[in-house]
């Protein structure tokens, strides 16, 4: 790596999975288990918030009693040496941090955060949220997960765009490229003549967007990238 590179990743669902957090679309995944329409849309917690909360309570349960992995700890480390890497994760669990990451940038939302839909008012989550949990700052009883849902717009996207208009290398982990705008990553740093990087389980569906590729468990690869770019 040289001084002059600028590098910035990308993280999904696949670098958390040897945490024991389940991925999305995977066999077994998430999208297997539930529906979409009903536990990750607007319309969906409109029509059945309590089914909503059980879901991202249950979740953040999970999250709770995970702990960071290989490949957390390796980006941590390749960020206190080189603290200009952005980190974008579409990750709603908070590994990266717990791992030792600075800054990352959580563009679907936080599992460990709270929003009120009635006035925006932003509070950490408390262990169970339930429907009719008043908003601390305005008192409505409008609380629901600080979490990004299919048809909302993705958080920090002016702060992604400007880290992707001057990156010299993204790297992809453990995402399958399926939901946009972050399957649109690879192509907008491409056009700034970034190099592209996959780092995946096995190729995404969008593979061969990317310049090169390397396929295994992330708590594998990822620490083995790592210790490359960094010569030990
Ligand atoms: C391993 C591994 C191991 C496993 N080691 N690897 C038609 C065309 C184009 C776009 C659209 C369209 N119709 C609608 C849209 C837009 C829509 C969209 O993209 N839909 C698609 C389904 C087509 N997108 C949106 O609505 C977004 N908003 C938006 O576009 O706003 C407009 C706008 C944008 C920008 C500016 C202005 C306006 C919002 C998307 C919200 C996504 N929300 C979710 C759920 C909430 C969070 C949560 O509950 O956790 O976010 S969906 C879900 O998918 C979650 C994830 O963050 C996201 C991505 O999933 P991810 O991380 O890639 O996981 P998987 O499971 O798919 O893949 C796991 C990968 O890991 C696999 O490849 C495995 O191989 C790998 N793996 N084990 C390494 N051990």
């Amino acid at each position: 790596m040289t001084a002059s590179e600028r590098i910035v990743i990308l993280t999904g669902a696949g670098i958390s999975a040897e945490s024991g957090l389940g991925t999305f679309r995977d066999v077994g995944g998430l999208w297997s288990q539930y529906d979409l329409a009903d536990v990750a849309t607007p319309e969906g917690f409109a029509r059945d918030p309590g089914l909503v909360h059980a879901f991202y309570n249950a979740r953040r349960q999970n999250c709770r009693e995970a702990e960071p992995n290989a490949a957390h700890h390796a980006l941590a480390r390749l960020q206190a040496k080189h603290p200009d890497v952005v980190i974008v994760t579409q990750n709603v669990d908070d590994l990266h941090e717990r791992g030792g990451a600075q800054a990352v940038i959580h563009m679907h939302g936080e599992l460990m955060g709270a929003l009120c839909a009635q006035c925006g008012a932003r509070w950490s989550a408390p262990d169970r949220m339930e429907a009719t949990d008043a908003c601390p700052k305005c008192g409505s009883p409008a609380t629901r997960p600080d979490i990004v849902w299919f048809g909302e717009i993705p958080y920090q996207m002016r702060r992604i765009e400007d880290a992707l208009a001057t990156a010299t290398l993204f790297v992809a982990i453990g995402t399958s490229g399926e939901v946009y705008p972050a399957a649109g990553f690879v192509q907008d740093a491409r056009a700034r003549e970034a190099q592209t990087l996959e780092l995946n389980l096995e190729p995404s569906g969008g593979a061969n967007q990317f310049h090169s590729g390397r396929y295994g468990p992330a708590t594998e690869i990822v620490p083995a990238w790592v210790a490359e770019i960094l010569g030990d």
